[in-house]
């Protein structure tokens, strides 16, 4: 008789959220882990996360870094950048001098990792403030295409294409897998129809393979 349970290779990885202060990356992060809507956070609080998904029938486990721009942070910052696998890079569509501050980071994480083609996903949140837009979409899709990296509108308080977001990195980094993985260290077997193991999360739509999306 099959068993109960049945165990499959559950992928680690650490996914970095950053952005300047006050562009929606704690209420990102709650949206997409909790379902729930934050008004607000305190803008001090870095913190991690840890939840398990389904991503193309693979099952990955992220830990998910909502970091904040505290002075410590700044000590830690290369530290994250090295061990990060993928990284949201947030900024609100109110503000141009925050899709400056992406700008900044990303420059930051190539130098760190040495690395091109890290996985990044650029994000506009705040799409929902539509008369406060200060950049325009065609900047963003610019800056997407120059990086080849994907560019999302969100909106965190409607959770608008918040797991879109997070699938699509996922998706890239599970690409890039096969240079994560030297070792076999940090795989480690889940039992998945236990649903005491970890948070389980609803699957995930999938989203083709769009590259840029807009609301
Ligand atoms: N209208 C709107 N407000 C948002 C959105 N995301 C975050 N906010 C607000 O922006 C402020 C900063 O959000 P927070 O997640 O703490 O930003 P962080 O500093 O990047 O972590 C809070 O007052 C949120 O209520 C969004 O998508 N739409
Ligand atoms: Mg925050």
């Amino acid at each position: 008789m099959p068993s109960k349970f049945s165990y499959q290779p559950c992928r680690e990885l650490h996914v970095v959220v950053l952005g300047a202060g006050g562009v929606g990356k704690s209420c990102l992060t709650a949206q997409f882990v909790h379902n729930e809507w934050i008004e607000s956070y305190d803008p001090t609080i870095e913190d991690s996360y840890r939840t398990q998904i389904s991503v193309d029938g693979r099952q990955v486990m992220l830990e998910i870094l909502d970091t904040a721009g505290t002075e410590q942070f700044v000590a830690m910052r290369d530290l994250y950048m090295k061990t990060g696998h993928g990284f949201i890079l947030v900024f609100s569509i109110t503000s141009r001098a925050s899709l400056e501050e992406v700008l900044n980071l990303r420059e930051e994480i190539i130098r760190i990792k040495d690395d091109v083609k890290v996985p990044i996903v650029i994000v506009g949140n705040k799409a929902d403030l539509v008369d406060q837009r200060q950049v325009d979409r065609a900047r963003a899709f610019s800056i997407s295409q120059r990086w080849q990296a994907p560019y999302y509108e969100t909106s965190a308080r409607t959770r608008t294409n918040v797991d879109e977001v997070f699938v699509d990195l996922c998706r890239q980094m599970l690409r890039r897998d096969s240079s994560y993985t030297d070792s076999n260290d940090d795989m480690y077997h889940q039992k998945l129809d236990n649903p005491s193991s970890s948070k389980r999360r609803r699957k995930k739509r999938s989203n083709g393979e769009n590259r840029c999306t807009i609301l």
